[in-house]
């Protein structure tokens, strides 16, 4: 059935039960390919009938759908002309694992992080009324994306609204791991109430249909019409709020769900339609593990296990340490936004049940909180991937650094972090983090550095940002490992003819190219940085008047960086007669590929470097 599908249009003339085997296949072909390139698996199985159901009911030639996070769209995206494209999930010119406008008419708008839907959506169907144009807008929103600040400002917001549109939330009761919070007690209770089915529906639609005739008979129906409502519509939240609140419906029941719909297309205020899932259905090695199979590498569809080993990488080594840390000092607290598990902190989170926190998709809210625990004499430790870090700016500057607080911000998949791509490159934090008073900013070349400078973050009672990169550490090793001081870069290797100054991972291509380098009797002096700021004037100027000659390596944007700083320093010094070369990811968002093929790519190999030193 599969084969026959290359546009909406093909399902249309579809029975159930076809759509149910249809369905079935879906998985099938979407665990293959996700089992060979990696990707979002369990939300994608969850979202199979959902999908079939909104392109059985909605035509997007005209309306409108905006997908929250954007991680469940490769049942869209198949349905939608880009079957045999997906085999390309995820690689370099292929298929993108989130929608994009520039890849399909069908994808209305860009997501990647949560819980942009339901503002994006109310824009447009405020845009459509100002057109006095006439569609349907909908956000498909997951519980866990529901816990971010900005889906409950968009809920306050259209509720009030009375605009036409409708939010379809999946619930499935996990955010990546299971969801938490004050919502989700909420959804929990709604979970248990009756299942809204075609039969009530069909009451609903009746009660609605009620003729209103002269003034006393009004409040006699509107009365009416209440109390039968409290029957099957539970009183609460959604409703009190603006919404007309539908369901719960099975999501993997077809034909309801397609009945509902129907009436939410036919209302024409807000509507929300609560729709039960199952992360991971079909396939049943995810849905026991649906936090693992979340978003996976490459595995064996028959055992579920991981095609790769999986080595040791910067997010364990960091979970590791604070717990060590954590141990001997009892003011250290850690916080997460809904990443436990990504950013290395399961091990502590049941070890210090008390001094651990999951506050929910929630990362303005994460440093805020952290804020005020520093205030009060608690050491918080809030690890958050580089481009999520972006949700919190205005809590790190104006909670954090404006008051001196003592928070370490960790700053997890800084640099690129490849197959997700531009929304989730971690490309752009030393650029804005440097221009924040009071902040101090380091990357460690490798794991014992991170530990290192996690001690040094903890004792320094200042606010402190260390980044560092998604995966494993560079094979090149370090002996020397100098104690960490404020302020303070590492001399790795003197040398007289060209200095290297680098930051991060990339430290360690810096080597690299210095020993090539010496084959070819260039004598390049290494310097590891460390600190983007306080940066070390002192050291970094002396290497600069010795050799006249720099290159800077990073692994984050051109714009205002470590490249950026040194090149400040020369002037501000008025150091003459320099020759300097910056290699950094250039000023545009960096599309989804392997790590390795970016940086061939944006010239920050070995490679690169070396020829054009040469
Ligand atoms: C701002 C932001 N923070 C964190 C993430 C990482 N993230 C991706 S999906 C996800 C969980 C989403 O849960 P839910 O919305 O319930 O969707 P489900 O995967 O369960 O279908 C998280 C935390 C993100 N994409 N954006």
């Amino acid at each position: 059935m599969l084969e026959k599908i290359n546009s909406p249009d093909d399902l249309r003339n579809l029975t159930i039960l076809e759509k149910q085997k249809l369905a079935e296949e879906i998985r099938k072909y979407i665990l293959e390919i996700v089992s060979e390139n990696g990707g979002h698996l369990a939300s994608n199985l969850g979202i199979v009938e959902l999908t079939l159901a909104l392109h059985s009911i909605y035509n997007f030639e005209t309306d409108k759908i905006v997908w929250d996070v954007g991680h469940q769209t490769y049942v869209h995206k198949i349905l939608t002309g880009r079957r045999e494209e997906l085999k390309t999930l995820r690689k370099l010119n292929g298929i993108a694992g989130f929608p994009k406008t520039c890849e399909s008419k069908y994808d209305f708008f860009n997501t990647g992080h949560s819980s942009t839907s339901i503002s994006a959506a109310l824009g447009m169907a405020r845009a459509r009324d100002l057109k006095g144009e006439d569609y349907s807008v909908l956000a498909v929103i997951g519980d866990g994306a529901l816990t971010g600040g900005m889906a409950l400002e968009a809920l306050n917001d259209v509720g009030y609204s009375k605009t036409k549109m409708t939010v379809i939330l999946n619930d499935n009761e996990m955010s990546i791991s299971p969801n938490i919070g004050g919502l989700n007690m909420l959804l929990s209770k709604l979970r248990t109430k009756k299942m809204y089915t075609r039969s009530n529906i069909v009451m609903k639609k009746r009660i609605n249909k009620i003729p209103v005739i002269g003034k006393p008979t009004v409040k006699i129906v509107q009365k009416l019409k209440r109390s039968i409502k409290q029957l099957i519509i539970p009183k609460m939240f959604f409703e009190d709020i603006g919404f007309t609140y539908l369901g719960p419906v099975n999501g993997h029941n077809i034909e309801e769900l397609q009945s509902i719909l129907t009436v939410s297309k036919q209302i024409d205020n807000p509507v929300l339609i609560h729709v039960l899932t199952k992360k991971g259905k079909g396939y049943e090695i995810a849905e026991k593990n649906p936090d693992k199979f979340h978003a996976t590498g490459p595995f064996d569809i028959k055992t579920g296990k991981s095609k790769k080993e999986k080595g040791k990488d910067y997010s364990k080594v960091f979970g590791d340490k604070l717990i060590e840390l954590a141990n001997k000092n009892e003011k250290i607290v850690a916080i997460t936004a809904s990443m436990k598990d990504g950013t290395g902190l399961k091990e502590f989170s049941k070890k210090f049940p008390k001094r651990f926190f999951d506050i929910g998709i929630a990362e303005q809210h994460a440093l805020g909180m952290a804020a005020g625990m520093a205030i009060d004499g608690m050491i918080p430790v809030v690890p958050i991937y580089s481009s999520f870090y972006q949700r919190g700016y205005d809590q790190v500057i104006h909670d954090i650094a404006l008051q001196n607080l003592p928070v370490v911000m960790c700053v997890d998949r800084a640099g690129v972090v490849g197959a997700d791509g531009e929304t989730h490159q971690g490309t752009l934090d030393m650029a804005f983090f440097r221009l924040v008073p009071n902040l101090v900013i380091l990357a460690p070349k490798d794991f014992k550095e991170l530990e290192d400078m996690l001690e040094f973050a903890i004792d320094l009672k200042k606010p402190v940002v260390i980044r560092y990169p998604r995966g494993g550490e560079d094979k090149e090793t370090f002996e020397k490992h100098e104690k960490i001081e404020e302020g303070k870069s590492e001399i790795l290797k003197e040398g007289k003819d060209i200095s290297i100054f680098a930051i991060g991972k990339m430290v360690a291509r810096g080597m690299k190219v210095a020993k090539k380098l010496e084959e070819n009797n260039i004598d390049a002096e290494v310097i590891n940085v460390r600190f983007l700021k306080p940066l070390d004037i002192e050291t970094l100027k002396k290497s600069i008047e010795k050799t006249k000659n720099v290159i800077t390596i990073e692994d984050g944007t051109i714009i205002n960086g470590l490249g950026t700083a040194i090149k400040e320093l020369i002037i501000d010094n008025n150091i003459k007669d320099v020759k300097i070369k910056s290699y950094a990811y250039p000023d545009k968002f960096i599309q989804h590929g392997s790590v390795e093929e970016l940086e061939k790519i944006y010239h920050l190999d070995e490679e690169s470097i070396l020829k054009e030193i040469n």
